[in-house]
């Protein structure tokens, strides 16, 4: 089973996020607003299974028992490069991102490539809740309601050809927009890819928004990534490319240090970062460090498709 659907969740989990559950509100508002979702008349609550609660798996603890992270938390620790290096920069200077008008071209080895306005895409696919969690690579993690829809149904809708095999995705690329651009820190755009079969999963999401609301800039706005078994560098924002390609793609992490950032980047506490542990990851929010779990807790659904890889190899 894929995904669980579970209807509710205590609210003592949520208290402080009472506008999480007005999601009629939401809905009418990104209607009006023209951003999303329009013609979705129900926003699905899906929770990712993740190896949830299961007692085999040595001890894994899956989403649906995880407490949710605060908006206030999600929207002002993480990383976005295009604005800062430090965890705070991009609240604090994303605003000068501006996600309306935008357009993402689906391209490639397609059938039927496309520039779909962002309007015109969201109104395309509904919205579907989706609880994730998120572990970066710095050993920190998250977990976060974000509203998307899978990434296989927009690349369904292209029709891929035979010849493709992976996916690359590529950030918006405008120093006045993204001030962080005008400095080398990373080679820009920021690139990613997976490979066909990754992207075709159905836990694989483009998301565009978060707790029942249009999609802060700093996560991404005003569509991103979300692969939630691997870690958070994947999970490309404010995508402007998807190009279906023949060969394995750069990826800007890999591109910057390959021998401490792989292609697959598959959450994996038995491969260390060549500079620090990734036995343990700190919840944002939590006193003590917590065990991190092979694929972030997803093995039950997507360990299959790396039947007989060397996950050393393949990091
Ligand atoms: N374009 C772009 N996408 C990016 C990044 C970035 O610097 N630029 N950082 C990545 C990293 S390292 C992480 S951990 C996640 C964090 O953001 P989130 O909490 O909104 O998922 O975004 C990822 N996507
Ligand atoms: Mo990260």
């Amino acid at each position: 089973m894929l995904i669980r659907r579970k209807p509710d969740i205590p609210s003592s989990e949520i208290t402080d996020e009472k506008v999480y559950w007005n999601r009629r509100a939401f809905i009418r508002a990104a209607a009006g607003a023209g951003a999303l979702a329009l013609g979705a008349p129900v926003v699905n609550r899906l929770v990712a299974a993740a190896a949830g609660g299961r007692r085999d798996g040595g001890g894994q603890q899956g989403a649906l028992e995880d407490k949710l992270n605060t908006y206030e938390e999600i929207t002002t620790y993480n990383n976005f490069y295009e604005f800062g290096t430090g965890k705070g920069d991009p609240a604090k200077y994303a605003h000068t991102l501006r996600p309306r008008p935008w357009t993402v071209e689906v391209t490639g080895e397609v059938h039927r490539p496309r520039v779909y306005d962002i309007d015109e895409l969201l109104k395309l696919f509904p919205l579907e809740e989706r609880v994730y969690r998120l572990r970066c690579v710095e050993a920190w993690s998250m977990v976060i309601p974000w509203e998307g829809f899978p990434l296989a149904s927009l690349l369904e809708r292209v029709e891929p050809t035979s010849h493709a095999r992976f996916v690359e995705f590529t950030t918006l690329y405008d120093p006045e927009q993204m001030p962080g651009q005008r400095r080398a820190v990373l080679p820009w755009p920021y690139v990613e890819g997976l490979r066909l079969d990754e992207a075709m999963h159905p836990l694989t999401i483009l998301a565009a928004g978060l707790y029942g609301k249009v999609l802060p800039n700093q996560n991404g706005a005003p569509l991103r990534l979300v692969v939630p078994w691997k870690y958070g560098f994947k999970s490309i924002k404010s995508i402007v490319r998807i190009r279906l390609v023949r060969e394995q793609p750069r990826t800007t992490w890999n591109l910057v240090a390959p021998h401490e950032y792989g292609f697959y980047a598959n959450v994996n506490p038995d491969v260390d970062h060549p500079r620090w542990s990734q036995k343990r990851e700190r919840r944002i929010g939590e006193l003590f460090k917590r065990p991190t779990l092979f694929l972030n807790g997803y093995a039950d659904q997507v360990a299959h498709l790396y039947a007989g890889m060397d996950l050393r190899k393949y990091f």
